[in-house]
């Protein structure tokens, strides 16, 4: 009898399925662009213009077009490197707020047409396009509305200008898909000499519907950039993140490029009208633009992943600048820190658990929709519920244990958002655990947990603007990032060692050896008090692999050291954190160190703030005893201090002091020294 009940059942269940149709789309929802805009997920931004032979962020507008010229320009090497970082697309600036354009405009002598680049024959933009073309990537254009050059910035006939130019940038170089919209303008400029400031209504002056008409036109599949979008908005800041709860719906009728307070709208809107997704940017550096003191600043890896985690594992696209330098190559150290990041996240999404599991669901719609959909690889096929099912849950059965730490879940959101609460159980020996929650889903979510071990897990979609309609869930177990620690030390002379992850063991010594895995387990503060060198690694107990050794000096601390005539905040130029700075009007720093060194040196780092001033260039130092009879004991400069702005320091022939006046001769910029950290060398 049982052998004729399946063919029945299944006959009957494909009846079911057959009126199974898909969930009605909840609006708004992405269109086509946007649908094929979403998949690319990280591209990168070329900054490099005017600006980067002006050594500026901002240029005024009255630099020379003779100014511009790159001595190795290569843009297929920035090519290479987005592919090879799995970027899929990149954006030049082809036009900045200084004015200055990449390519031979027909409209402007402010252009590469006038500088000694390709004797003047070149053009940047067209360059760029053959080597991404060559390099199978998507070519952006970032185009600043304000322009500090243009004699006619702020009437009607500079609409007509950005048009004209507009038109030459989309018409001559084929397929753009984006096109990017700056919504900074800070008012002054050179504006053809006049030198003044301009006010221009933001909302009003661009007419931002006619152009962008005149972008659908010439570019159909091209996604506009703005604050205000129309296709894919700012996240609302520069560092890379979005934010735990994310829409792609804006209320965007309410919005424009350039708004004071953006911030209220940054974070998308549950009940947003037009589908506008997030794009989170952020440079590799401190600046958009190249400077060469921000060489030592380049983002490290726990930053960069920091980064990826924040913005497409929080439903945002991912811009990553390169401020391309001089020569007009990426920098050596900014290739290598995006190549670790690709590494990095090769690795930490190597193996996806959830392959290897049966899945299940609370409910499905039937056939076309069952759980198993969810880790096909298929965006575009999903898991989803009966009408008016919004609660509804997943289980991943592993059929063993199995350890993870990531977990990824992509809404099918061609169909709309609609997750707005979901939370993650874990089963292990039977029992059921909360692992996890978290807001919205979006085109793609990544939850970063400490390592679980788990039979089975299962996800709650708790809430939502409809049923859930999910396309993918995956789940990987991410090596721990093998980074060196950090080693800071309070003033009292505490110091502390820290990894970049938990879950990871410290090892250090204080005698110069290299520190080994089986040696000091560093577990509370140390008391180092003397002079002395601290070495440590970081090791992972799980696979036995360390991290690079990272080493300090510390020389003696500073708990007792007095500034003599200072401001009161003086003492950040010695709070052993370079991160804080104070500025001498005086142009020195006098300590008292509390009691009597045998000095062999000094170290003097300068402020480390994004916009330097006050580095000290040329000093002297001065010793003294008693703080009254004063010796003379070095004066030297720091040449390479402008570009290269790290702790310098300074071998003397060994004095007495008590008392040590570090005095600024000349500052770099003549602005009052600073002092970012000073320190001894006693040792
Ligand atoms: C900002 C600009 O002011 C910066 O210079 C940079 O281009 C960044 C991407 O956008 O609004």
């Amino acid at each position: 009898m049982k052998k004729y009940i399946w063919p029945l059942l299944a006959l009957s269940l494909s009846f079911c399925d057959e009126k199974a149709l898909p969930p009605e789309a909840i609006l708004p929802v992405p269109n086509e662009r946007q649908i094929a805009w979403q998949e690319m997920e990280f591209y990168g931004f070329i900054h490099f213009n005017m600006n980067t032979f002006s050594d500026r962020e901002w240029g005024f507008g009255d630099e020379k077009p003779e100014q511009f010229n790159p001595t190795d320009l290569d843009a297929r090497q920035w090519a290479r490197i987005a592919k090879e970082a799995g970027m899929k697309g990149l954006i030049i600036t082809a036009k900045h707020h200084d004015g200055f354009v990449l390519w031979p405009s027909a409209y402007t002598e402010h252009s590469v047409k006038n500088s000694p680049w390709r004797d003047g024959k070149g053009d940047l933009i067209r360059e760029f396009v053959d080597a991404c073309r060559e390099y199978g990537l998507k070519v952006g254009i970032y185009y600043s509305p304000w322009d500090r050059n243009h004699p006619d910035y702020g009437k009607p006939e500079y609409i007509t200008y950005m048009r004209n130019q507009l038109t030459e940038l989309l018409s001559n170089y084929g397929e753009i898909f984006e096109v990017w919209f700056d919504g900074a303008n800070g008012g002054t400029g050179w504006y053809g000499g006049a030198n003044e400031e301009r006010k221009v209504d933001k909302f009003t002056y661009y007419d931002w519907p006619t152009t962008h008409e005149l972008v659908r036109r010439l570019q159909p599949n091209a996604m506009m950039f703005s604050d205000a979008g129309p296709d894919v908005r700012w996240v609302g800041n520069e560092h890379g993140f979005a934010y735990e709860t994310t829409w792609s719906n804006l209320m965007r009728d309410s919005v424009y490029a350039g708004m004071p307070d953006f911030d209220k709208w940054a974070r998308g809107q549950e009940n947003g009208t037009h589908w506008v997704p997030a794009e989170a940017d952020v440079s590799i550096r401190p600046g958009w633009y190249y400077h060469a003191y921000e060489d030592h600043k380049v983002r490290s890896l726990p930053e960069l992943m920091e980064i990826y985690y924040k913005s497409i594992g929080q439903n945002s696209s991912l811009l990553i600048n390169f401020p391309v330098d001089t020569r007009g190559l990426i920098h050596e150290k900014d290739e290598a820190a995006i190549m670790e990041m690709a590494a990095k996240i090769k690795e930490d999404f190597a193996n996806n658990l959830a392959k290897g599991a049966s899945f299940s669901a609370s409910a499905d719609r039937g056939k076309d929709y069952r759980a198993y959909l969810l880790s096909d690889g298929d965006f575009n096929t999903y898991w989803t519920t009966p009408d008016g099912q919004v609660e509804a849950s997943v289980e991943l059965d592993f059929g063993k244990a199995v350890t993870f730490n990531r977990i990824l879940i992509q809404e099918f959101v061609n169909l709309g958002q609609r997750v707005k609460a979901f939370s993650v159980e874990k089963q292990l020996n039977g029992n059921w655990e909360k692992i996890a929650d978290g807001t919205t889903i979006g085109y793609k979510r990544i939850l970063r947990i400490p390592d679980t071990e788990a039979e089975k897990i299962r996800i709650n979609f708790l809430d939502g603007k409809g049923i859930p309609v999910i396309s993918e869930i995956g789940v990987y177990n991410a090596p721990p990032l093998l980074f060196p620690p950090k080693i800071s030390r309070t003033p009292e002379g505490k110091v502390n060692i820290q990894a970049a992850e938990e879950g990871l063991q410290i090892f250090y010594t204080l005698d110069g050896s290299t520190p080994q895995p089986d040696g000091n387990l560093f577990s509370a503060e140390l008391a180092v008090t003397q002079p002395t060198t601290v070495k440590a690694l970081v090791f992972d107990p799980k696979t036995a692999k360390s991290s690079a050794v990272k080493q300090v000096d510390f020389d003696l601390p500073k708990v007792f050291w007095k500034a003599v005539g200072a401001t009161e905040d003086v003492q950040k130029a010695f709070d052993e954190n370079p991160g804080t700075f104070w500025t001498s009007k005086t142009n020195e720093l006098v300590v008292d160190l509390g009691q009597s060194v045998n000095l062999k040196g000094f170290t003097y780092t300068p402020m480390q703030s994004r916009y330097p001033s006050g580095f000290i260039a040329e000093y002297s130092l001065e010793v003294s005893e008693d703080g009254e009879v004063w010796k003379k004991a070095t004066r030297g400069e720091f040449s390479n201090i402008q570009n290269s702005p790290i702790e310098q320091s300074v071998v003397l022939d060994p004095v007495p002091a008590r008392w040590i006046r570090l005095k600024a001769l000349r500052t770099t910029d003549g602005n009052a020294a600073t002092f970012g950290e000073f320190g001894v060398v006693t040792k």
